[in-house]
């Protein structure tokens, strides 16, 4: 028995250090990461070889050149903080915010919070003033109070926040890390100027501008960029009467649509850049039976002007994807407050479904970064739905 055991042994170790001496050479297997350790931030470039000690919870910036992918779950609390609540376009963006939040696997709160119409400015500035002692670690903010909300976003900056905008930038950039702009600001004046010409006709005419609020950086961003456009000899024939704001709350708006046409007989046409704005001055237009004398056109939900977009009373405007939008901020916002990303000009990213995007200089402010999303959505009778 122990003879036939020895016998065995030796010759299993002689088959053994045959098949070593056959077999190819290989490099050793990496130790296993950690169990607590989420993976590394995946980018184009090869990723670094895993070390064996332990990897910081935050993800490494990408290498030049690369593009940051998220790395889902990591535990951040956010704050998405629209002009005002109650406005359909910014339940949408958070829609989108939502869907990123759950795609991301974030284990913190998505907190959608903000001020009511009637107190947007400083309702935004207690809020942004707030978020760092409530312990959230980003806010996405669309601005409604011009640069008044820029010392609250760098008090948020200093305290370790990530500051992100969408929508509505801070002017001067103060606090502000990347804005996340829906379309070029620049290129909305000349669809606002466009779409005046069409609705007008090459003979032109008289129209006035129905703004949201004097505070909203974007609409004001906007109506300067249009009369810029308006210089172009192509728009020779069209004149701007005036500009008023209707605050983006309804009443407001229906009154000053109103006021325009006892105040100009001959306007023939409302533009107005807010989607609460062009609401209240096509149910302004139709409720006085003005429709085939006053046009209204401007920036909108077509969910909300479909009747008004078959009826004649609003022929034509635009708009892009609020649910993009607040998807995209997400993305962004995440990756710089997860650490993958520091916000600087030339870093590329991933954001999810949308695909690669890159921080650039904003071109359409004199400080400040910005990530493009795109594009505009012209609507008519022929391609709105309800
Ligand atoms: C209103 C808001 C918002 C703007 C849209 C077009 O809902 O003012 O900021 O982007 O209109």
């Amino acid at each position: 028995m122990r003879t036939r055991m020895l016998k065995l042994l030796s010759i299993l170790t002689v088959l053994s250090m045959l098949l070593a001496a056959c077999a190819p050479a290989v490099t050793p297997a990496q130790p296993p990461a950690a169990p607590t350790q989420p993976p590394a931030a995946e980018a184009t470039q090869p990723p670094a070889a895993a070390e064996p000690t332990a990897v910081p919870v935050e993800a490494e910036p990408a290498p030049a050149g690369g593009v940051v992918k998220a790395t889902p779950g990591q535990a951040l609390d956010m704050i998405l903080l629209p002009k005002f609540v109650g406005n359909r376009v910014f339940d949408e963006a958070n829609d989108g915010a939502k869907e990123a939040h759950a795609e991301l696997q974030n284990p913190g709160k998505l907190d959608f919070v903000g001020p009511t119409a009637d107190n947007s400015v400083a309702g935004q500035i207690e809020i942004v003033t707030n978020a760092p002692t409530q312990g959230a670690k980003a806010i996405m903010i669309s601005n409604n109070a011009g640069d008044q909300i820029g010392p609250s976003a760098q008090a948020a900056r200093d305290a370790g926040m990530t500051v992100v905008t969408w929508d509505s930038p801070i002017p001067s950039a103060q606090g502000e890390q990347v804005f996340v702009a829906q379309v070029d600001f620049d290129e909305t004046g000349v669809v606002m100027a466009d779409m005046a010409l069409e609705i007008l006709g090459a003979d032109g005419g008289k129209f006035a501008v129905l703004s949201a609020s004097p505070d909203a950086a974007n609409q004001n961003a906007w109506i300067a960029a249009m009369k810029e456009a308006l210089e172009d000899p192509k728009y020779a024939n069209l004149e701007l009467l005036d500009v008023v704001y209707g605050n983006d709350q309804s009443e407001d708006s229906y009154n000053q649509a109103l006021a325009l046409v006892s105040k100009y007989p001959d306007m023939e046409l409302i533009m107005a850049p807010t989607s609460i704005g062009i609401v209240a001055a096509a149910k302004a237009m139709q409720d006085e039976g003005l429709c085939d004398k006053v046009k209204t056109s401007g920036l909108g939900l077509p969910s909300e002007l479909y009747d008004y977009t078959m009826n004649g009373c609003v022929p034509e405007f635009a708009l892009w994807s609020f649910v993009d939008l607040g998807y995209l901020t997400y993305y962004l916002t995440y990756l710089i407050a997860s650490g993958a990303m520091k916000g600087e000009v030339g870093e590329r990213f991933n954001a999810g479904r949308m695909g690669t995007y890159t921080i650039e200089k904003d071109p359409t402010r004199d400080n400040g970064l910005r990530v493009l999303m795109g594009p505009f959505s012209v609507y008519n009778k022929d391609n709105v739905t309800q």
